[in-house]
């Protein structure tokens, strides 16, 4: 059986389920697939303890329905995975998406037919979807959109040994649904990135120990805790118009905006930024045109080493990041690294653990920003152990634990935090094939080449929301799908109204383009040489290293985007 609608969106997460809603109302006939048995796509699968987003809810948030912002209810300034799964939930109850949706519905291969111009998806029902009555094997749509995020393919290294392991296998990033019990058991757990630090401290609540197998120390500062107050919420809703426009013009797609009126101090001027940290740098500037941010009155090299210890002693780790300067300039960097590894010395109780803590081999503003609750309290914890894998590597995986060439670290359960082979991971995982059978995997050998980070040649009516070489993960991710997904139905809208068929990208305008995103990663601690990264590929054996999100700023590309479109899809083939 065949199904065969206009438009093919592969993923329910929340750029699938905006795309669904979008391209439904432009009168499209729309069908979904989902691997998940349900919508919400990384806050469905990342349901690990501690799990919770790094952008304020407020504006980590659809803007596309004014209703909706004047209806959800956040309980917390910077929300934690089951309230964000929550809303996703209710946008698809409300928007009544579901019918659209085959639930645990996998794609296992994308061909382009030439002579129909349509995408024929094979697909494979898991083994929730047998209800399903007499589901399609096949898809056909003339159009395919990949929502398939940019972390969804979790990392998972392989050891030796591995599979010898009789105790309980978790990834963060396919966490079961069923509640895990950890009471009573011996965890461990291998990474120390994003998902790690979040998932440590409420592993060692629940574990009668926990053993955390660290390769490379992080940079981390506290999160915001704070609950939502009614009357913050309330101002943003007052604000939703402006607050949304604010994002637009923001690199990191974030408003930044100040409930004033709710806040009984007003905002101070001095060095400390007051808004809530992101993990979403508010800059991103090359290192070249640093010397007049190094005379800024936010300038971390204005400071003693002595004042800046103090500052951080006072004010937090966090302060650390309010300085430009230490985004773009290595000595500024340097000087940001080191007061921060003296701080932590005053912060861990035992000096071995707070030196095994302490990153020395990469800058700050290298990596994602990482944001905890009580991380490095809990290394102060006599049931929690830190085994650094560089001095004492694993040495093999056994049938009760992990094996380092020190000791043997008997376990019950073992969690993966490895990460995830970001942003090319799913596109490849979905083995495509374009035109004269051309496959991804093989134009993309050397890193993904795509204009916009929206289209391929040789991949004609097939689109990426959040595509590499586009700033998506550097993005307030809702900001960037919102457009991705209204430029996409509008582009598709066009094609019907011009009695076109098909849309392309040129050779030359996809190779100008990722020039461009080189040419602007360029200089900033993102590439620095010592700089290793997910952003990088550098997590994954054997994938190129190439800096794969445009960091040149949202408004910047969204202005190139707008561009392209007044002059005729300049760079897009279109016939
Ligand atoms: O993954 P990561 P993540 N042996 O790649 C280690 C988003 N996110 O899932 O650095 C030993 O950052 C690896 O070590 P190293 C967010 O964008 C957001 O934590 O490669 N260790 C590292 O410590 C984030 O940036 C939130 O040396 C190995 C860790 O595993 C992104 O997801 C929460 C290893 C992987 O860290 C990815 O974060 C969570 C090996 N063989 C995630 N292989 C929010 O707050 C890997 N590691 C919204």
């Amino acid at each position: 059986m065949t199904n065969r609608p206009d438009v093919l969106i592969v993923g329910a997460g929340f750029a699938g389920m905006y795309a669904l809603y979008r391209y439904r109302n432009l009168g499209f006939n729309v069908t979904v697939i989902e691997a998940g048995s349900d919508v919400g796509g990384t806050w469905f699968w990342n349901r690990y303890p501690g799990a919770r987003c790094d952008v304020p809810s407020l504006e980590y948030s659809y803007g596309f329905s004014k209703s909706l912002e004047q209806d959800w209810d956040w309980p917390e300034v910077f929300s934690a995975q089951p309230d964000i799964l929550k809303y996703a939930n209710h946008v698809a109850d409300r928007f009544d998406l579901r019918q659209h949706i085959q639930f645990n519905t996998r794609l296992v291969a994308l061909e382009y037919m030439e002579t129909d111009n349509r995408w024929r998806a094979t697909i494979e029902h898991t083994a929730e979807s047998k209800e399903q009555s007499e589901p399609a094997a096949q898809i056909e749509a003339q159009f395919c959109v990949m929502a398939t995020g940019c972390l969804s393919v979790p990392n998972k290294p392989v050891l030796p040994g591995a599979d010898s392991f009789t105790g309980t296998v978790l990834h963060t990033g396919l966490w079961p649904k069923e509640p895990v019990d950890l009471t009573g058991k011996r965890v461990g757990i291998i990474g120390t990135g994003s998902s790690g630090v979040q998932a440590i401290p409420e592993l060692a609540k629940q574990a009668e120990h926990l053993t955390v197998f660290q390769r490379t120390p992080v940079y981390t500062v506290p999160a915001n805790r704070k609950a939502m107050r009614a009357a913050v919420q309330q101002e943003f809703r007052d604000n939703y118009d402006d607050i949304r426009e604010m994002q637009q013009k923001n690199a990191g797609g974030v408003s930044n905006f100040r409930p004033v009126r709710s806040l009984r101090r007003p905002r101070s001027d001095n060095a400390v930024r007051q808004e809530p940290i992101t993990a979403i740098p508010s800059t991103s500037l090359p290192a070249s045109s640093l010397s007049s941010v190094a005379q800024a009155p936010n300038a971390i090299l204005s400071l003693t080493p002595e004042e800046r210890l103090e500052m951080v002693t006072e004010r937090g780790l966090n302060t650390l990041l309010s300085f430009r300067d230490v985004y773009n300039n290595t000595e500024a960097n340097e000087a940001a690294n080191e007061t921060f590894r003296q701080a932590l010395g005053n912060m861990i109780d035992d000096p071995e653990v707070s030196a095994r803590l302490s990153p020395t081999t990469y800058g700050l503003g290298c990596k994602r920003q990482v944001l905890d609750r009580d991380y490095y309290d809990t290394f102060n914890r006599d049931d929690v152990t830190l085994v650094d894998v560089i001095d004492t590597p694993i040495e093999t995986i056994t049938r009760d634990g992990i094996r380092t060439n020190e000791k043997d670290y008997d376990l019950d359960v073992l969690i993966y935090a490895t990460g995830f082979d970001a942003m090319t991971g799913a596109l490849l995982k979905a083995n495509i094939q374009g035109r004269d059978g051309k496959r991804l995997a093989d134009k993309w050998q050397d890193g993904p080449v795509a204009y916009l980070g929206l289209q391929m040649h040789g991949f004609p009516n097939l689109f990426t929301i959040t595509g590499p070489g586009s700033p998506s993960v550097l993005c307030n991710m809702l900001v960037a799908i919102e457009q991705h997904v209204n430029w996409i139905g509008d582009c598709i809208k066009y094609l019907g109204d011009n009695n076109l068929e098909s849309i392309e990208a040129t050779p030359e305008a996809e190779v100008d383009w990722v020039a461009h995103v080189n040419e602007v990663a360029e200089g900033t601690m993102y590439t620095t040489p010592s700089c290793n990264s997910w952003y990088l590929g550098s997590n994954v054996p054997g994938k190129a290293r190439i800096f794969m999100p445009y960091v040149g700023g949202y408004p910047r590309y969204r202005e190139q985007c707008e561009q392209v479109v007044a002059n005729g899809y300049e760079g897009f083939c279109l016939g």
